[in-house]
């Protein structure tokens, strides 16, 4: 496995709900840095990129809400994401809200990888400012990546797209808003719902993602929302749904992506302490991200 380095990203300006900007902490106190290095790898915590107290700010565009501050925070982690992938290392992102996923995804482009997606996410993530219901940004990241949407985040950190749609591959949705819906179909990136990963089976379902997202690819990227999982495996997150990937599935899928040997990059977003109980959600994410970087039972 390539070497390791955390980037923590406390950031919620791309939801309306403060909390996931503990995210890091959280997933940091559930023991990250320790585990990984006892299972060997090689990790190093860079720490977290700024961001501005949001009490200091205020919101000037209802249907791109917090837009400023949301390029600010992806702009330097772009560059850190960039950095950490040209020394041939793994990024492992921490957010803060999924908003943060615009700057990772960002970084590896301009790294010069042409790489595959896995969205890890209940939900579609591929509003605009057009469609979105909400004007939360974090409901906007793969659709800005794929090159939909303001120009400030599609171009941010260089040219749109990031990613082509035949390589993006969205597994675990089942909350996606009309018009998203629309988008999505458009679009032609390929998608696992629920419903598929219940008829396939997770497996078959990961399997073809990590074929769609991985050939033809100087490798993939992982986003983890941790709102995939089905709330009773992490309920510390802003936007629960229920029905989702249960704690085995979430395993098989990151042993699957081990095997492969095909990770690049990765994102935890979501986690929300507030929201929690005693960490929960905090300590799922950090197990997933064992499975997901090689540990097995023997
Ligand atoms: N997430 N589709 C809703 C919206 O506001 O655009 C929810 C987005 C949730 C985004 O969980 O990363
Ligand atoms: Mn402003
Ligand atoms: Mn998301
Ligand atoms: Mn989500």
């Amino acid at each position: 496995m390539k070497p390791i380095r955390i980037i923590g990203v406390p950031s919620d300006y791309g939801q309306g709900r403060r909390g996931v900007d503990m995210g890091p902490s959280a997933i940091r106190y559930a023991g990250l840095r320790e585990k990984l290095r006892d299972m060997g790898l090689d990790v190093t915590d860079l720490g977290d990129v700024p961001v501005p107290t949001p009490e200091t700010r205020h919101i000037d565009n209802e249907k791109l809400k917090y837009l400023d501050e949301v390029i600010a925070v992806c702009t330097a982690l772009c560059e850190r994401v960039r950095d950490v992938v040209a020394a041939g290392q793994i990024p492992l992102v921490l957010g803060g809200d999924h908003s943060v996923a615009i700057g990772s995804l960002a970084g590896v482009a301009a790294a010069g990888k042409r790489f595959g997606v896995i969205w890890f996410d209940a939900h579609g993530d591929m509003n605009t400012d057009e469609t979105t219901p909400s004007g939360n940004i974090h409901g906007m990241p793969l659709a800005a990546s794929l090159g939909l949407g303001h120009p400030s985040l599609t171009e941010l950190g260089g040219p749109a797209p990031k990613v082509k749609a035949q390589h993006v591959v969205l597994v675990g949705a089942r909350s996606v808003d009309a018009d998203e819906a629309r988008l999505i179909r458009q679009s032609g990136i390929t998608v696992f719902t629920m419903a598929e990963i219940d008829r396939l089976g997770m497996g078959t379902v990961m399997e073809q993602a990590i074929r769609i997202a991985g050939d033809g690819t100087d490798g993939i990227h992982l986003s983890l929302d941790l709102d995939a999982l089905d709330p009773m495996f992490a309920p510390g997150v802003g936007t629960p749904v229920n029905g989702g990937v249960t704690y085995r599935e979430g395993h098989l899928a990151m042993e699957l992506l081990a095997d492969s040997g095909r990770l690049l990059s990765v994102d935890v977003v979501e986690v929300n302490p507030i929201l929690d109980h005693r960490n929960q959600t905090g300590r799922m994410a950090v197990e997933l991200v064992e499975s997901l970087l090689g540990k097995r039972v023997m």
